[in-house]
């Protein structure tokens, strides 16, 4: 064939062998014809050859040639040690003035201006480039700013191949306790899609191998655990004997069931999983108590299963189950609890799954099915942005990114719709991801832990300039302030109200709102203005008033407030919303203004409170939620001891009463929605 004047032949198959092979057979005879003193005379000479070549080489250069076909890549990146977990190197105890008033915010710590705004497209960038697991600071700078796949980030952050010996991790089969054969096949090229399909399919493995493989592999990376000495003095004495009182009730009529009820000495089951035992393990690992602790790691060793096929709330197992568990795990450094919470993060992915990316509020954890809640569209604006510090964290703990990726989609997807001056409705669809047109504004119910997730979420990550989080929570702050926040006409208590409809306003504060106070002096000592810190004061005068206002010096879950001097009272309670049950939100908002001042008026005031739970609420068998605070003579119990009475309410009158205000540090660590304390994670520079 004629081919730009050359002529190609093609021999046919065989013909190339055999003259190949007439040549070395004509080789091999012209060798065997030579003298035999001549043919050892020229092995001779190659032998001195090849000797002079090797005695010149280096060390490092005969290395590289033996390992020429070794995988390059884990010679890519040095080996590093992780960054200190935050615990084990307290950072510098700041000089807080006792007077909040006065509290000085160091330069570095500003937060961002409105002149800031100009570098927002960049810091958008290193944002989400940032917010991907490979990416935490304890990865080599290559390999992060690279982006590599999961299962390379994984790689490179083995130990050296001397200390990734067998040893004794603690590390177990996430479910049965059983060692599961170790599936080899890695995510290296999924994409993130592929990865949450994968995760979803196979709960029990993570990036392609089991929990016990994955632990060897992320060992320098696991939480060494905290430290803490118990109580110190007499109220933190009686906080620990309510703990242990209501321990005792639940141990006794409630085991292993998700609440108790105190009055008729049962059970109340919600979703199976024994919320109260998970809820309260970081307490009892602060408090001191070693035995309970115990009881209640055995319990989840053994008994705490994700595979029954039963809805539950994304939120409410996200908050509580497995907070609960990361909490417990990085205060004990105990990584069955992080097995545990690595299994049911991938069974909770199935809520990702929607058209919008906005999370369904019901997942079944044992089938992998998720939808919305049966009696609407619909999911709570409060619930879809109040599983970030979770699964974020359980990123950073496993070293999959999965988890993060698919809750700071929500993030992006949230900050991206239309909000009210920076308020949002308190209602999500989400297959189309849109709010629900006219749907009620409030701090309350449905929207208040949305505004607390800003805050906290940016402390997670590091306090960055800049940061959407950080941007759309100063901008819904100057929206309560300007939008929903109000003074009553005579005695001036400040309080947020409601709009209705999105536009109408009304003058009702769920006990819920009372968690803002604290947030607001979190978010004024991490930089926000003073204008942030005297809401807070005013906001948290009036949420302790309306404790002492009522005889039982506890308060409603609902109060209402005059709007002109034709009502009788300045604050007062509807019947039907006069019930109390056992929440923590004012109680979370003192021990934020002692652990950020010293200042130990709010113990005094804490101490009322929690006096008042113990005349009002304390009964045989652990202490109860009641149906009037209005009346000392008929609190009408009602018979519920909710889980967040043991994680959140009475941890936060242990911490509020130590001498310690810093037992545990808010620089080091962030309290999620449910009082469970989780790692910051340094600003990667
Ligand atoms: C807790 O489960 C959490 O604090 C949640 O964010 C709001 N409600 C309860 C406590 O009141």
């Amino acid at each position: 064939m004629k081919d730009g004047g050359h002529i190609t032949l093609t021999l046919p198959p065989g013909a190339a062998a055999t003259a190949d092979e007439r040549g070395r057979k004509s080789l091999r005879r012209a060798w065997n014809q030579l003298p035999r003193c001549q043919r050892n005379l020229i092995i001779l000479g190659i032998t001195g050859f090849c000797v002079t070549v090797l005695l010149c080489l280096s060390g490092d250069q005969l290395l590289a040639a033996s390992l020429k076909d070794v995988d390059t890549k884990a010679e890519v990146v040095a080996y590093q040690m992780p960054l200190p977990n935050p615990h084990h190197h307290p950072g510098v105890d700041k000089d807080v003035p006792k007077d909040t008033a006065a509290a000085p915010v160091p330069a570095d710590k500003r937060a961002p201006r409105a002149e800031a705004l100009s570098d927002k497209f960049n810091e958008l960038v290193a944002y989400g480039e940032a917010n991907s697991a490979e990416n935490v600071a304890r990865l080599p700078e290559t390999v992060a700013a690279e982006g590599l796949p999961q299962a390379v980030a994984m790689a490179v952050a083995l130990p050296p191949p001397d200390s990734n010996k067998e040893q004794d991790i603690g590390g177990i089969d996430i479910l049965n306790n059983v060692e599961e054969p170790v599936a080899q096949e890695q995510a290296e090229s999924l994409s993130e899609g592929e990865q949450l399909e994968q995760a979803i399919k196979n709960p029990l493995t993570l990036g392609g191998v089991s929990f016990k493989e994955h632990l060897k592999k992320i060992k320098p990376l696991l939480a060494k655990g905290q430290h803490f000495h118990g109580a110190t003095n007499e109220r933190q004495s009686a906080v620990v004997a309510a703990f242990k009182h209501s321990w005792a009730g639940y141990k006794k009529y409630a085991w292993g069931h998700d609440n108790l009820k105190p009055i008729s000495q049962y059970s109340h089951e919600w979703f199976g999983l024994g919320l109260t035992i998970v809820d309260s393990l970081d307490t009892m690992y602060i408090m001191g108590l070693d035995d309970e602790f115990k009881e209640g790691r055995d319990w989840v060793e053994q008994s705490l299963r994700f595979d029954t096929k039963r809805d539950v709330n994304l939120f409410e197992v996200t908050i509580r189950v497995l907070g609960g568990l990361l909490s417990a795990y990085h205060l004990s450094g105990d990584t069955m609890f992080l097995a545990k919470a690595a299994e049911l993060g991938n069974r909770l992915l199935p809520a990702f799954q929607s058209p919008s990316n906005i999370p369904y509020s019901d997942v079944n954890l044992g089938d992998l099915s998720a939808h919305s809640p049966k009696w609407s569209p619909d999911s709570s604006t409060s619930e879809v942005t109040t599983i970030q510090l979770e699964f974020r964290d359980l990123s950073r703990s496993t070293n999959i990114s999965i988890y993060e990726q698919v809750a700071h989609r929500v993030n992006e997807k949230v900050h991206d719709l239309e909000k009210n001056h920076g308020l949002v409705p308190i209602f999500i669809n989400a297959n189309t991801g849109t709010f629900r047109n006219y749907a009620t504004i409030s701090l309350g119910a449905r929207g208040d832990s949305y505004y607390e997730y800003l805050l906290k979420q940016w402390i997670q990550t590091g306090r960055r300039d800049n940061d959407n989080l950080i941007l759309d929570y100063m901008q819904a702050v100057d929206g309560v302030l300007t939008q929903l926040m109000r003074r009553t006409p005579r005695e001036h208590w400040v309080y947020i109200g409601e709009l209705i409809n999105g536009k109408d306003f009304k003058p009702k504060m769920d006990h819920l709102t009372c968690y803002l106070p604290g947030t607001l002096i979190l978010g004024h000592q991490n930089g926000m203005p003073d204008s942030h810190l005297i809401l807070a004061r005013d906001l948290l005068d009036t949420c302790y008033q309306t404790y002492v206002m009522n005889p039982t010096h506890l308060a409603a879950e609902i109060s209402y407030f005059a709007l002109t001097e034709k009502d009788d009272q300045d604050i007062y309670v509807k019947p039907n919303d006069a019930h109390n049950l056992l929440r923590p939100e004012f109680v979370e908002s003192l021990y934020y203004f002692y652990s950020l001042t010293g200042n130990r008026t709010y113990q005094d005031m804490g101490w009322k409170i929690f006096q008042a739970f113990e005349t009002h609420a304390k009964v045989n068998a652990g202490y109860t939620s009641m149906g009037n605070v209005k009346n000392t003579q008929s609190t009408r119990l009602r018979d519920l001891m909710e889980s967040f009475w043991m994680s959140e309410t009475l941890k936060y009158f242990y911490l509020l009463f130590s001498d310690d205000r810093k037992e545990i540090d808010l620089e080091q660590w962030v309290f999620n929605s449910e009082g469970h304390p989780l790692p910051v994670y340094p600003l990667k520079t």
